[in-house]
Formats: C-alpha cells, structure tokens, sequence
C-alpha cells in the first residue's frame, strides 16, 4: 500500500500512551508504536506456542490442533506445560495481544484527533474472552473451566457446556444476548441496503444523500432514526451483544447451578395462576 500523499499531512508525531517518541513511527501502512511492538511479540509468542503443542502432541491436521487447559484437579494454581500449563501460557499471550491492540487502537485515535469508541467496542470483545477464559474459571476456582484452543475443541466445549446446564436456551442472559446479535443483523441489513440505495445509483443517475434515506423511512413507516441515530444504534446493539454474552456464560456455574429452565420456577409460582 503506497502512502498516499495526503496521509503526510496525518502522519504527526505524539499521542502516544507510553516512552514518548519510542516507536512512534510507521512501517508501510501500519503504525506502530510500543503497543505495535509488544502486539507483535504477544500474538508470535503466543501463535508459535501454539504450533509447539501440536508438534509435541504429533497433531498437524488444522482442525484437531488444541491447546487444553489443565485438568481441574489443578485448580488455580500452575499447571506442567503438558499438563495445561501451555494453555495458560497462550492464554497470558492472547490477554497481552489483545490489550497491546486495544492500546495501539488509543494511540491511533490520539494522534487523529478522535474519538475513543472503537476500542472501547473492541474492550467489550476482549472482556467476553476475559470472562470465559478468566474471571469464570477464578470464580469456580480451576483453569480447567476455561475452553480449549481448537477448532473442534473449542465447540465440543461449548455444546458440552450447555448441555451442562440443561437447555442453554432457558438462560435469561443468553436470551437477551442472541436477540441482541439477531437485532444487530436485522439493523446492519437495513442500513447496508438503504445507503447502497442512496449512495450506489445506476450509472448516470445522482447519488442521493441522507434526507432521501430519512424520507424512505419516514414514508414507509412513519419514522427514521435517523443517519447519526443508526451508527448509535448499531453501536448499542453489538455491544449488548457482547455484555449480556460475558453476563450469560459468568453466571452459569457461579451463582447459577441447576438446569436453566428452573430458573423460570418464579414465574409459574406467581401467584395469580
Ligand atoms: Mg469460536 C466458530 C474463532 C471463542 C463459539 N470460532 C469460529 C470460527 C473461528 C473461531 C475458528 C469463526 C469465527 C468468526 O468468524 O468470528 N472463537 C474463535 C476465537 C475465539 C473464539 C479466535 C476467542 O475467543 C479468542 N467461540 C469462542 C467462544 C464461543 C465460540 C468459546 C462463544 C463465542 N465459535 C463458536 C461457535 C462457532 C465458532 C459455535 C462456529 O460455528 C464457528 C466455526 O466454524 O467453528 C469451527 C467472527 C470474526 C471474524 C469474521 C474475523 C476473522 C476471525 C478469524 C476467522 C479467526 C481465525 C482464528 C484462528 C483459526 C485462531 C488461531 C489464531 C492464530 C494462532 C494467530
Ligand atoms: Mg449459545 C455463548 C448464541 C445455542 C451454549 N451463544 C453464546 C454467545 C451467543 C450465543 C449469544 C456467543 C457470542 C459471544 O460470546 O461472542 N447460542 C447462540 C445462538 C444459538 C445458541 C444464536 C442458537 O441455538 C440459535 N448455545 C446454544 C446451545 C448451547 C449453547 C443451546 C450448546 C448446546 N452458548 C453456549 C455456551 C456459550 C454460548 C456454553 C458461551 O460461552 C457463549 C458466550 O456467551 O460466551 C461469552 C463474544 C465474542 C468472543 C468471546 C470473541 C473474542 C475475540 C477476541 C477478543 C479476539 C480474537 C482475535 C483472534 C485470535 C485474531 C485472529 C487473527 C486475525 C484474523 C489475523
Ligand atoms: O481490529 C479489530 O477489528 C478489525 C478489532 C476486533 C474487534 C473490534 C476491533 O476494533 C471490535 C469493535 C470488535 N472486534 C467487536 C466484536 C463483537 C462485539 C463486541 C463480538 C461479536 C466480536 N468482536 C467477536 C469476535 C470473534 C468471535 C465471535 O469469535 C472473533 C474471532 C473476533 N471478534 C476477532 C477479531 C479480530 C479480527 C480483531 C477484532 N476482533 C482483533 C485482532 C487482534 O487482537 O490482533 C492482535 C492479535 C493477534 C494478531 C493474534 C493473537 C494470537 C494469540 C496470542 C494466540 C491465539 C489465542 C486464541 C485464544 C486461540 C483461539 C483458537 C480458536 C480456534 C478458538
Ligand atoms: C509481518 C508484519 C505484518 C509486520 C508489521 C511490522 C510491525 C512490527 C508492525 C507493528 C504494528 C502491528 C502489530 C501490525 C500488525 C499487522 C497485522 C498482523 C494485522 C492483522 C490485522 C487483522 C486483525 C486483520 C483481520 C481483518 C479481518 C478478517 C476483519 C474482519 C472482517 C471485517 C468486519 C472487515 C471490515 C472491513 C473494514 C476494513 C472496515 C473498516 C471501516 C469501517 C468499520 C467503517 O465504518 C467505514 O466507514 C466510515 C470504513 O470506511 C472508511 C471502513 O473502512
């Protein structure tokens, strides 16, 4: 990617969170900064633990490679590396990757002059990680609950997990947490299709710009949010997707024990039945 010459004139020095002018520099498109550099040492570091597991399990084949976490006899302590303790190891990689790019994100937004909500956005991605793999296995006191690092590993985890439960369906939080992430479609298939509408004319024919879109709105159902109002709220939605997911799974196991659908025992004992 060549630098394009108006990038010059964003290219500025400052901002940084960390060592002043350390780092702060680009290679190609990318900044990179201190949190660059320890992004890049956490995601290798930990990519290429990965990679050292398979070779002492002897798998190669993609989708059987994992990484599992240690037994739950272990609690909370360190486990062997071939016991669970290579799990932890990647886990504190994957925990310094992500912050390092969260933190790199910050950095970014400081020297343009923006706002902060993509990495706060980001932040809510890497709290659900931190709550499977974290704070859900310290509040049950063993690694072992965290989920193994496998493409068929980790889902064999999570049907097992459900299972667990009963019905994972009849959890509240997971309730609000899919019609969250069903809404968040519904929302991103409205607003892709109705700027592409505007925004995309045939050729020949002018682009047509948000007072079209709030009127196509406005006459087919009476109301339009509105172009600001729909980044809101595609922005809420995705987050709440992501919270009442950390929320759904941390309370399963901790202050959650039996099977989800006798949760629902309130309602029947209401008294007006
Ligand atoms: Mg999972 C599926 C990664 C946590 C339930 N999951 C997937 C696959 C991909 C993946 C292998 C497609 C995801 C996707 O498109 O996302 N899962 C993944 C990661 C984490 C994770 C990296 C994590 O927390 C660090 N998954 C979890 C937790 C469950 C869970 C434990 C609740 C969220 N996941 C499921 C279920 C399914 C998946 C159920 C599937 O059906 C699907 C699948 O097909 O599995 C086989 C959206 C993101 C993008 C489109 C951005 C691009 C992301 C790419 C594709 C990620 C590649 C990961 C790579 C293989 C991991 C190794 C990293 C290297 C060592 C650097
Ligand atoms: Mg459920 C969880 C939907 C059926 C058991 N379930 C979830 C939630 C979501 C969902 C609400 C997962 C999203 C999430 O946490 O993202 N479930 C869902 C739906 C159905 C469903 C829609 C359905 O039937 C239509 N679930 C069932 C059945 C049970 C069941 C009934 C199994 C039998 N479900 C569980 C269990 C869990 C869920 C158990 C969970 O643990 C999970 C949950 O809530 O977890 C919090 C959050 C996103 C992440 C964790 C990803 C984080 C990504 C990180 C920060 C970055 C990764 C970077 C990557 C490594 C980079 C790759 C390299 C680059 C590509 C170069
Ligand atoms: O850069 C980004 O996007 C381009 C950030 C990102 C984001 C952002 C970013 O800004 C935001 C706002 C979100 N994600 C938001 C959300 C949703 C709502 C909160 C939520 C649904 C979600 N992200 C989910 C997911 C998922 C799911 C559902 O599974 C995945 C896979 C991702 N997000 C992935 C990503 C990346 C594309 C990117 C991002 N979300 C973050 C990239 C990053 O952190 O890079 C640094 C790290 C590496 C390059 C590699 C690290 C390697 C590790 C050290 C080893 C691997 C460990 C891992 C635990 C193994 C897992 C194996 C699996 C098979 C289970
Ligand atoms: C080996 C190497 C690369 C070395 C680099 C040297 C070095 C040390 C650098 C340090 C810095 C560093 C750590 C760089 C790391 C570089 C790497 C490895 C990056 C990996 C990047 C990554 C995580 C890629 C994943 C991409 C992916 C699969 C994303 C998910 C799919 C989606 C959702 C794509 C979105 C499309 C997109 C680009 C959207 C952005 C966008 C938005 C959201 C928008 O709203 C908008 O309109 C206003 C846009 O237009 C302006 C957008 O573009």
């Amino acid at each position: 990617m060549a630098l394009l010459s108006f990038e010059r004139k964003y290219r500025v020095p400052g901002g940084t969170l960390i060592g002043g002018d350390l780092f702060d520099f680009w290679i190609g498109p990318y900044f990179v900064g201190f949190f660059g550099v320890t992004a890049a040492f956490f995601a290798g570091l930990g990519t290429i633990l990965i990679f050292y597991t398979a070779a002492i399990q002897g798998v190669w084949n993609p989708w059987l490679i994992s990484v599992n976490p240690p037994p739950i006899s272990y609690g909370l302590g360190a486990a062997p590396l071939d016991m669970g303790g290579l799990w932890q190891l990647v886990t504190i990689c994957a925990h310094g990757a992500f912050i390092s790019w969260a933190l790199r994100q910050v950095e970014i937004c400081r020297k343009l002059g923006i706002g902060f909500h993509v990495p706060v956005a980001f932040s809510f991605a890497i709290l659900a990680y931190t709550t499977l793999t974290v704070i859900r296995p310290v509040l049950m006191g063993a690694w072992g609950h965290g989920f193994p690092y496998g493409i068929w590993s980790h889902l064999d985890w999570v049907s097992y997990t459900g299972y667990l439960y009963g019905n994972f369906h009849y959890n509240p939080a997971h309730m609000i947490a899919v019609t969250f992430f069903f809404t968040n479609a519904l929302a991103l298939a409205l607003h892709g299709s109705l700027i592409l509408s505007a925004a995309n004319p045939e050729k020949g024919k002018t682009m047509r710009m948000a007072d079209h879109e709030d009127t196509y709105f406005r006459d087919f159902i009476g109301y339009s949010i509105g172009p600001l109002g729909i980044h809101r709220l595609g922005l809420l939605l995705a987050l709440n997707a992501g919270f009442w997911s950390a929320v759904c799974i941390v309370i399963s196991g901790t202050v959650w024990f039996d099977q989800w659908v006798v949760w629902w025992d309130w309602y029947i004992d209401l008294p007006w039945w």
